[in-house]
């Protein structure tokens, strides 16, 4: 597409996530908007946020679980990125930063070294993976309702918002991560449960798929970067008050309040 176009709509979404105002989703005033096009208006956003300072911690996969790809009707997940303005801080998230916020538990990857080129399996993912950890992503769509189609969802950066990272970092080998255990739980009750394996069969398998839709154009996984590799729960709404809590086999707990 016209590249003033996607940077006008990217500017658009950019002013949405900085205003915290939800608007209209794109492809209302542009539904001819494909999936390369979502991802050309990605970049672009991407490219604000670098030329504003902002650096990039790593890729994140979204859409992963069969449950949100049958819902969008699609076969392949996506991918955004995570900037280190969203990583939290501290243990207490406001309300004033984002529009209608959601919650999901996922497991991230950190690379030891670079992960290139197309074929890549999820064996080479976890021998160039120098440690995971357990993660609360909070996503928090600019799109009226959360209601968006696919290249909407991928012009708007996947929905990244912020994320809660755990501070225990396992080993990759030392744990079977398709069969860790999740829970996720608010004021005290359980508000969805799963396992690894509903990343795509294998949170590895996530980063090698992205790896592999990277390379698709000329893009690598680099050492250093931590990946969210996708929810392995579903995503829980939040609202001012909630005290929330995952609970991950192994990895231990994340946590976080949810203050005005
Ligand atoms: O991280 C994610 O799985 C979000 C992908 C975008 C879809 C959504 O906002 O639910
Ligand atoms: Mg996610």
């Amino acid at each position: 597409m016209d590249r003033t176009v996607a940077k006008q709509i990217a500017r658009y979404l950019v002013s949405a996530e900085e205003d915290r105002q939800e608007v209209s989703r794109i492809t209302l005033e542009h539904p001819e908007l494909s999936v390369e096009d979502g991802y050309q208006i990605q970049e672009e956003l991407v490219l604000i946020k670098l030329e504003a300072g902002y650096e990039i911690v790593g890729p994140k996969m979204g859409l992963t679980s069969q449950a949100k790809m049958k819902q969008m009707n699609v076969n392949e997940p996506i991918y955004g990125y995570v900037f280190n303005y969203m990583v939290a801080t501290g243990q207490e998230i406001s309300m004033r930063d984002f529009i209608h916020p959601k919650v999901e538990a996922e497991i991230a990857f950190v690379l030891g070294k670079d992960i290139e080129g197309s074929g890549v399996t999820g064996a080479q993912v976890l021998a160039a993976t120098e440690y995971v950890l357990p993660a609360l992503e909070i996503i928090d769509s600019r799109y009226e309702n959360f209601q968006f189609t696919l290249p909407d969802v991928i012009a708007d950066n996947a929905s990244s918002s912020k994320v809660v990272f755990g501070t225990k970092l396992g080993r990759p080998n030392d744990f079977e991560l398709d069969l860790v255990g999740v829970t996720l739980s608010i004021n005290g009750k359980i508000k969805d449960l799963g396992a690894g394996a509903a990343v795509v069969g294998h949170p590895a398998h996530s980063v090698a798929m992205l790896a592999n839709m990277l390379a698709r154009k000329g893009l690598k996984l680099k050492a250093g970067q931590t990946i969210l590799t996708g929810g392995i729960t579903g995503a829980v709404m939040l609202h001012v008050g909630d005290a929330v809590s995952a609970k991950f086999d192994g990895l231990g707990t994340v946590d976080f309040r949810v203050t005005e």
